[in-house]
């Protein structure tokens, strides 16, 4: 005889009749709200245990699964130190900008469209004319995190993810294991190869940027202009040193923080530089003066990424570009310099970024591009001039 579980009491006759279990109603009516445009893993998880969320237990062990997963991922991504501070690999391949071979060298320059550190060798190239002299190949983030080719030139204007055009290779990776010796590092970009000697010429970026501005001159088409005048070159350092840290890395430092506290100290180091450098624009036009220097350059391709990735994706949220009295119209004065306007790529910077950065983003969405980020807005008067005739001489 059937007993009442909760009664003690001999029920057999009270009891309904199994078709009217509720929990076997509740499950036929989950099954009828399965729905045809259901998510597969949706409808089996309904299925499963209902709307409701899923028992604390599954929740717990995927949380630990999960976040053991995201340190396992970031400590690849992203090296940190015991504090879970993010500590940037140093570059292999260095140069002298003033080598004087260099000339005489067949030069080839791989870059990635979201990164700010090839974007700096971009504008410089752009700006001192050396584009006939130094062909480029844009590499796209694959899927793996590694940088990789198209296998066909693309069709779009404007720069644009294209083929290996010196190596005819399909990987970043398969071009730096090519060079004699091969290689076990990172294959990053920025990174600049001598086509005759089949071999890695460098893959920091200021030495490429510090050489396409005052190494390469007899072939450059505006060698005139310098972005590194020896009248200035101390104040770009000093500028350099306070960027480099805590705006150019630390928007990394942000993002790459593999605990609350690296990223606190962070985030809060980059806004009060920030705010910094914002005073400082307040009165003078560029960083080291009236003239545009290589310090410029730094900062700009970290500014123009912000709003649009490092606000979202890194977590750098405290303002955001836009909402800076000075370094907004700073930005777009430096964006305004037609060649330079021509180096960016909005949609690749995000493609790359939102979809490559897996652990940080793993479902691959891209956010909408903001208002204010957007080339149209971006060309609209910057009123330098008026913000800087108004500083009380
Ligand atoms: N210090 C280097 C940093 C270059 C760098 O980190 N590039 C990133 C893209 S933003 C990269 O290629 N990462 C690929 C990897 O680390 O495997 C420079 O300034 O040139």
């Amino acid at each position: 005889m059937l007993k009442n579980l909760y009664f003690g009491s001999p029920v057999l006759s009270t009891l309904p009749p199994p078709s009217f279990s509720p929990d076997k109603a509740a499950r036929r009516s989950r099954i009828t709200t399965m729905s045809f445009n259901q998510n597969p893993l949706t409808a089996i998880t309904n299925f499963i245990w209902g709307p409701s969320l899923p028992p604390n237990l599954l929740i717990s062990t995927a949380r630990l699964t999960w976040s053991t997963l995201w340190h396992v991922m970031m400590s690849q991504l992203a090296p940190s130190d015991s504090s879970g501070s993010y500590r940037r690999p140093s570059s292999q391949f260095r140069i002298s900008p003033d080598d004087p071979s260099l000339p005489r060298r067949s030069l080839h320059l791989y870059v990635g469209l979201p990164c700010p550190w090839a974007h700096r060798t971009l504008i410089v190239r752009a700006l001192k004319g050396l584009e006939r002299f130094i062909p480029v190949s844009v590499a796209s983030p694959g899927d793996d995190g590694y940088w990789k080719f198209l296998s066909s030139p693309s069709a779009d204007a404007g720069i644009a993810p294209t083929a290996d055009e010196a190596n005819g290779k399909k990987t970043l990776k398969e071009v730096y294991n090519s060079r004699s010796g091969g290689y076990s590092g990172r294959s990053t970009v920025p990174m600049l190869w001598d086509c005759d000697e089949n071999e890695v010429i460098c893959n920091e970026s200021y030495d490429i940027i510090e050489m396409f501005n005052s190494g390469l001159n007899e072939v450059a088409s505006n060698p005139e202009l310098d972005l590194s005048p020896p009248h200035l070159k101390k104040r770009i350092e000093e500028w350099n040193g306070i960027i480099y840290k805590s705006v150019n890395n630390g928007v990394y430092r942000c993002g790459f923080a593999q605990s609350q506290e690296a990223y606190d100290a962070a985030v809060n180091e980059l806004f009060d530089v920030l705010d910094t450098v914002d005073d400082h624009l307040g009165k003078s036009r560029y960083l080291c003066g009236d003239e545009l220097t290589l310090a410029d350059v730094c900062l700009f391709t970290t500014l123009i990424r912000f709003d649009v990735v490092y606000n979202v994706l890194f977590k750098c949220t405290k303002k955001k570009v836009v909402e800076y009295e000075n370094l907004h119209g700073y930005m777009r004065e430096i964006y305004q310099i037609p060649t330079v306007a021509a180096t960016c790529n909005f949609e690749a910077t995000i493609e790359g970024y939102y979809k490559m950065l897996f652990p940080l983003n793993p479902g691959s969405i891209c956010p909408i591009m903001p208002l204010a980020s957007q080339p149209d807005t971006l060309l609209k008067p910057h009123l330098r001039d008026k913000t800087l005739s108004q500083i009380p001489i």
